[in-house]
């Protein structure tokens, strides 16, 4: 396989200003019709060079005349000699049965459907697939009458009746677009339909397709997109453009969504709940997907990228905008404690292991590969500190100009950072290192404070990531808080001026002063999580325990105790007779429980330990064992020394089953006692998970399981074995079990797991599936997953070579926890590596696992 190179970016030497294609939807042979209007921009370019991959060449007319002068080639194309100015057709034909890459046009369920971002429209027809050719499409959709719903881009201009039990739709985009935009359904669907009336008085037809039977599920997707709608307007000033919005939910799907123009299609996970068989944080995922796909008709649609390497253009962008719109409408310390989570548990050892990247990539094997939570997640860390550094007004300023610079074209993240620094007249140069330099920058922070002068210093010294030694020094937002010792925050001066809270840190060794304190603060570190850096401070952990208490920022004290957590589970690996939490957290975790002051919701996130990744990335060789088994001790103790307050709490918060705020922290605080009770195996506590395992609502259902599951509560088995016969009907319920179950301890874990291949409810070829039960194995259940015997890696290993043949880009992505082998012990990290040698040598290796096992053993 071979790398592309950001560096060899050319602009397309033809254009297609229009395509018009034609349908006849058959499983094994639909054929497909493309005539396109085609400019030649650079005179001396002789050959026109179209992308294809998989497709049944039937003719090419050139001008309406056969043309003969192309040569064909396994993944392209190439048409010789064409006039500066012509109309191609090209007719070619697919098969969607046995496409079960899901990418192109392919059947999930009984229904057509496609997915071309990034490169999957050359698998549907032959065409320039790359987002800087921008046409108008006409589609014309011919299918068996069964399929009631004939879906496209844009606005449907006909429809009606043909010969043979076979019917058509006509749709017409009126807006340019990439072929990664293109969307084509056919299918019998039951329908949502609502409307929503813009800032400008427009009426807009919304409709929400999904299976048959599915209806009752589809309120909230549609109120999160009204909801969406009314967002945009209102806090970027973006009004939707066609006069029809549609979302589509498939079954089979890669992605969460796609946002094709005027035509989501969404894994049908991300659409469809109800309270019996949704969690609240299904609730959430979904409200924030919708969003996020919304809003990308702004931020991807009219303005998108020029090439893929600026993927983050458009994706940490619009993940930027999904992350404040839930910040707007819900908790915005928990969206923020959720994202940095994110960061830290999954970017950060991305960013330190062999596929580390920058947020724009600057080679790339395959694309699909780089849909990471780099591009993503870091990316829209990237835009936020643009935010920080702004402030709202002059951002949003930064955005109009944007959008006034760019509407309806391709472009690059230069053309995004130039407008924000034009808007702004703020010199964003060096921060554009962000966008070039893989890693995660380290700040090593010192405090000193002169109590003659009353001032205290921060020393901060910016280091390369390990993995980067050459990265330059970064421009970093820094947000700090000075607490006082009666936990008031402190304004910040120095000799007379007043400081700004957020420190712009830009060389290796800097100090910030500030004066006027009569006694040494209590600092809080990178406030809000200002930037997506490793922070090493010197933090005592009775100022963690006052950071907690009084910090200004509810993530902040979240993160102190994050910290707190960290440095026990260290000190109790490095002296194991040191195993016994200090009793002033408990004190804390006991004040949290009595007193429920604020949000009920923070207060279940303060009382969870740290992740197994989070706690993982603290060490250089990860010691697997000791980690599960102090957390484990930890999580005991807490269990055992609260175990009143627990059940205090758990009975005197009343869930009314509502979707309000409240009742999602009351479930979710009721949750977290449920997963502390559960470690302690007594009757009547038992009695409780098993009322609350019984109940009607998934998310209460959910913790009574998962927590006696995680326990190793012997009601397990019997719990799991009665949601089974209940659930067997609803797969995206089963998913929820096969994860449960991958979570189950014992010798017979991995036997287990096998077994459940054959439960009637499994299939390979459905990606939702395969994460459900392989995924949650391989990313939480750390004990067996990294079992010294390796058949934890076995698992997988076996599991990837069946995927890489039926579905590489779901392959790719359940490789992951195989990408880190290195940073594990002798045994482990010998195992690990013998599964990724195994998969180098498969003959049929696809290009989206080459890449990443070939940098993993590199
Ligand atoms: N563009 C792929 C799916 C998403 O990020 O919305
Ligand atoms: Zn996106």
């Amino acid at each position: 396989p071979q790398a592309q190179y950001l560096k060899d970016y050319q602009a397309p030497p033809f254009l297609i200003d229009h395509i018009d294609l034609t349908f006849d939807l058959l499983p094994l042979n639909t054929r497909v019709t493309s005539i396109m209007t085609i400019t030649k921009k650079i005179a001396c370019v002789a050959d026109l060079v179209l992308d294809g991959i998989d497709l049944t060449l039937i003719s090419i007319t050139v001008d309406n005349n056969a043309y003969t002068d192309y040569d064909l080639l396994d993944e392209q194309l190439v048409i010789h000699n064409l006039p500066a100015q012509c109309q191609l057709t090209i007719v070619n034909e697919i098969a969607p049965k046995t496409n079960t890459s899901l990418e192109g046009l392919y059947l999930s369920g009984g229904a057509y459907c496609t997915q071309c971002e990034a490169q999957g429209f050359r698998k549907i027809t032959y065409y320039l697939d790359r987002p800087d050719v921008l046409a108008s499409f006409d589609v014309t959709i011919i299918a068996d009458e069964q399929f009631t719903h004939l879906l496209s881009n844009g606005n449907k201009l006909a429809e009606g009746k043909l010969d043979n039990g076979r019917h058509f739709a006509k749709w017409q985009d009126p807006f340019k677009k990439p072929s990664y935009l293109f969307a084509l359904v056919a299918g019998d669907f039951d329908v949502l339909e609502d409307t929503f009336v813009t800032q400008s008085g427009r009426t807009i037809d919304l409709a929400l397709f999904v299976d048959k039977g599915n209806l009752p599920k589809t309120p909230h997707a549609m109120a999160s997109l009204k909801k969406s709608m009314q967002w945009d307007e209102q806090r970027f000033n973006l009004e939707y453009d066609l006069d029809i919005y549609m979302i589509v939910a498939v079954d089979f799907f890669n992605m969460g969504a796609m946002e094709n123009k005027g035509l989501n299609i969404f894994n049908s996970k991300c659409v469809l709940a109800n309270q019996e068989t949704a969690t609240d944080k299904d609730y959430h995922t979904i409200e924030s997907i919708v969003g996020h796909e919304y809003f990308h008709n702004w931020t991807g649609n009219r303005v998108t990228c020029r090439d893929w390497f600026q993927l983050s253009l458009k994706e940490g962008l619009t993940v930027f905008r999904d992350q404040e719109f839930s910040s707007d409408l819900g908790s915005r310390a928990l969206n923020r404690i959720d994202a940095v989570k994110v960061m830290r548990t999954h970017q950060f050892s991305e960013d330190a292991g062999p596929m580390a990247h920058p947020i724009r990539p600057e080679q790339v094997i395959e694309m699909n590969n780089f849909y990471t939570v780099t591009v993503y997640d870091k990316g829209a860390e990237v835009i936020r500190m643009m935010h920080t550094l702004l402030g709202e007004e002059k951002f949003q300023q930064g955005m109009a100009l944007y959008f006034q610079r760019h509407d309806g074209q391709a472009v690059t993240c230069d053309d995004f950072v130039a407008a924000m620094s034009d808007a702004s007249g703020i010199d964003l140069t060096q921060f554009k290192r962000w966008y070039s330099q893989a890693g995660t920058p380290r700040l090593i922070v010192k405090q000193e404070y002169d109590k003659l002068s009353g001032t205290f210093s921060l020393h901060i010294e910016q280091l390369a990531p390990l993995n980067q030694p050459e990265n330059a020094p970064l421009h970093i937002p820094f947000a700090i808080e000075l607490l006082n010792q009666q936990g008031e925050s402190v304004s910040l001066q120095f000799e007379g001026q007043p400081l700004d809270h957020v420190l712009d840190v830009t060389t290796a060794q800097q100090t910030f002063s500030f004066d006027g304190l009569t006694a040494k603060p209590v600092a809080v570190l990178l406030e809000d999580f200002s930037a997506p850096c490793i922070v090493e401070q010197q933090n005592t952990a009775t100022e963690l325990l006052h950071i907690m208490r009084f910090a200004r920022s509810d993530f902040s004290r979240w993160d102190a105790q994050q910290q707190l957590f960290i440095g026990a589970v260290k000190g109790a690996i490095i002296t194991p007779e040191n195993n016994q939490l200090d009793p002033a957290i408990i004190t804390a975790l006991r004040s949290l429980l009595v007193d429920q002051e604020g949000d009920l919701a923070l207060i279940a996130e303060l009382l969870k330990l740290p992740s197994f990744d989070t706690l993982a990335a603290e060490f250089n060789v990860i010691p697997v064992d000791q980690l599960v088994a102090v957390t484990n001790q930890f999580e005991l103790q807490i269990a055992q020394q609260l175990r009143s307050e627990f059940l205090d709490c758990y009975q005197s918060l009343i869930d009314d089953g509502s979707v309000s705020a409240t009742a999602v922290a009351i479930r979710a605080l009721k949750g977290m006692c449920l997963h502390y009770l559960a470690k302690i195996n007594e009757l009547d506590i038992n009695q409780l998970l098993v009322s609350t395992a019984n109940s009607h609502n998934m998310t209460n259902v959910l913790a009574a399981l998962s927590a006696v599951v995680k326990a190793d509560n012997p009601l397990a088995k019997e719990l799991l074995n009665q949601f089974d016969s209940q659930w067997r009907h609803d797969v995206l319920v089963m998913d929820k079990w096969f994860a449960l179950q991958a979570m189950q301890g014992g010798d017979d874990a991995i036997s287990n797991i096998k077994k459940l291949y054959d439960h009637p409810c499994f299939d390979f070829s459905n990606p939702n599936r395969v994460r459900a039960l392989v995924g949650s194995f391989s990313h939480f259940n750390t004990a067996q997953f990294h079992r010294e015997d390796g058949t934890g890696y076995q698992l997988l290993g076996d599991l990837l070579v069946k995927l890489n043949a039926i579905n590489p880009q779901n392959a790719s992505r359940m490789l992951t926890p195989f990408m880190s082998w290195r940073r594990y012990d002798e045994v482990r990290s010998v195992a690990i590596k013998a599964q990724l040698q195994r998969l180098a040598l498969l003959d049929n290796l696809s290009d989206d696992l080459f890449e990443k096992v070939d940098k993993a053993l590199q």
